[in-house]
């Protein structure tokens, strides 16, 4: 059984390689980064036609997305995922969808688009100004749900954990001021040995323009 991780440089792709050093995981990493064309290879497009990292291939399984991807090796090795069907596992979800919508897709991401990657999505000052406007709006459920809590689900570090980390700190390299429970929890979580070694490794390489 083999496991190999295509991508490198991304708040993306640190989440799965955050995911498989908490398991204890041996894999292959591929670091290779977003707009370097290396993407665009014949064999990385045979994995993902969207052309996009990260991407896991375990075994002859191969699986896209970021939090799919933390949400299947949890499940699988039994750790980092509430038991499907409890309502833990539904406040899972709804952490995860609200992370992967609020904060990624609709603010953080909008932000580079047209910020970092203006030369191929355009500039938009609006677009810039309401996503900036998005996130400090939605970013409050968060402040408010983690409250003191060490861990978003409460009592034990999860998947969750990995990808609103991931956001937070995307956050803060766009200059946002985080309140401070959200920065007290980004660096609880950064002292975390898997974290550590994980952001190692991704950060080995940097992204393309
Ligand atoms: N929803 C996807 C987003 C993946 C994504 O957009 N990846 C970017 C890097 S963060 C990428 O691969 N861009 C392709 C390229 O630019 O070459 C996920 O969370 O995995």
């Amino acid at each position: 059984m083999t496991i190999t991780v295509w991508g490198g440089a991304t708040s993306r792709t640190i989440r799965v390689h955050w995911a498989l050093h908490e398991l204890g995981l041996d894999y292959e990493p591929k670091l290779i980064g977003s707009r370097t064309g290396e993407t665009q290879g014949e064999t990385f497009q045979c994995l993902n036609s969207k052309e996009k990292i990260p991407v896991l291939v375990d075994d002859d399984f191969v699986l896209t997305e970021s939090a799919a991807i933390v949400t299947y090796l949890g499940d699988k090795h039994g750790l980092l995922t509430p038991t499907s069907g409890s309502r833990e596992r539904a406040r899972y979800d709804e952490w995860t969808s609200y992370i992967l919508m609020e904060l990624d897709a609709h603010t953080l991401y909008i932000i580079r688009r047209h910020n970092d990657l203006a030369h191929l999505y355009g500039n938009a000052p609006e677009a810039l100004r309401a996503a900036r406007d998005g996130f400090n709006k939605q970013i409050r459920w968060a402040e408010m749900k983690l409250g003191d809590s060490e861990y978003a689900l409460g009592d034990s570090f999860s998947g969750v954990d990995i990808l609103l980390t991931s956001c937070l700190d995307w956050a803060h390299a766009y200059d946002f001021e985080l309140a401070d429970n959200l920065n007290e929890y980004r660096a609880t979580l950064h002292e975390r040995p898997a974290y550590k070694t994980a952001a190692a490794l991704n950060f080995s390489i940097s992204a393309g323009a």
